[in-house]
């Protein structure tokens, strides 16, 4: 990757992270762990590997994108916004009244959302279902989904993860957030999904393990992927649940926490140092 293209990708991430936490932040209270683990991913898919136009949401032969993990919303909001899908005042509506940015993603209300998650595990069995359409209709297109590690640990995932590997999808390139923590605990505690690599291995996908905060990383296995014909993809990333946010770095209870001004104004000060 150039150096330039580097840079940029961490910049988009960092800003995802900073408008994440100042969203959630000004509504008082949501699922900030989890949607800053994702900031790197998302950068990477949408300014540099999505075939999308925000000028265009619903281009008929776009690359489709479904957050399955769909409490992450907010982070995905964050980008769409940057990316133009959305005005950037429209951040301010999080999971308000009449708002078009609910805390879980809905694609009848937000420009940009192909599929409307939040029951875990039903995101990633409707992206499944795209590959599939778009493998009959002849389609030259990706669907790409990103899952939890604890969503993981839905049955539906596997229904859906067979299915791909069954039906030799490649078209189909997903990713674990594997930030190591669930709702309430620790993903090991609460029950283990390892040897996770060899699990979607026997399931017919190939498999790639890279740092989740790292874009150049992140946008090789993409590349990577592209290249494995008649195998769906995984991409295990390994991340931090909260990540960059001083408060809630790292930390099970950052799942779903409230949050003062004095806090998520102090986190995106020490982000902005952290870029000078
Ligand atoms: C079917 C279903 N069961 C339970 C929940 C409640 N729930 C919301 S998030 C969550 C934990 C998900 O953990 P993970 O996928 O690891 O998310 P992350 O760590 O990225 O926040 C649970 C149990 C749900 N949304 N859907
Ligand atoms: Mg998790």
């Amino acid at each position: 990757m150039l150096e330039k293209k580097k840079l940029e990708l961490e910049a988009k991430a960092n800003e995802i992270r900073k408008l994440t936490i100042q969203m959630i932040g000004e509504l008082g209270t949501g699922h900030i762990g989890g949607a800053l683990s994702l900031c790197e991913v998302l950068s990477v898919l949408y300014f540099d590997t999505l075939n999308i136009d925000p000028q265009n949401a619903k281009m008929e032969d776009r690359d489709r994108f479904v957050l399955s993990k769909g409490h992450g919303g907010p982070a995905l909001y964050a980008t769409l916004a940057l990316k133009g899908f959305l005005p950037m005042e429209e951040l301010k509506t999080l999971n308000r009244p009449n708002t078009k940015l609910p805390s879980h993603c809905d694609m009848r209300l937000t420009n940009g959302i192909d599929m409307s998650t939040g029951s875990l595990g039903q995101g990633f069995s409707a992206a499944c279902g795209m590959a599939v359409a778009a493998k009959l209709d002849r389609k030259d297109l990706y669907i790409y989904s990103v899952i939890g590690d604890g969503e993981s640990q839905e049955g539906q995932i596997w229904e859906a993860a067979m299915l791909a590997g069954s039906r030799q999808l490649d078209n189909f390139i997903a990713f674990t957030d594997y930030n190591k923590m669930q709702l309430d605990g620790y993903i090991e505690q609460v029950n283990g999904l390892e040897p996770l690599n060899k699990k979607w291995e026997a399931f017919g996908w190939h498999v790639q393990s890279v740092d989740g905060h790292n874009v150049e990383q992140i946008q090789h296995a993409i590349d990577n992927a592209k290249k494995i014909k008649g195998k769906p993809s995984m991409i295990l990333l390994d991340t931090i649940k909260g990540m960059g946010g001083y408060f809630c770095e790292n930390l099970v209870a950052s799942h779903n926490m409230n949050i003062t001004e004095d806090m998520w104004k102090k986190a995106v000060n020490l982000l902005e140092k952290e870029e000078m």
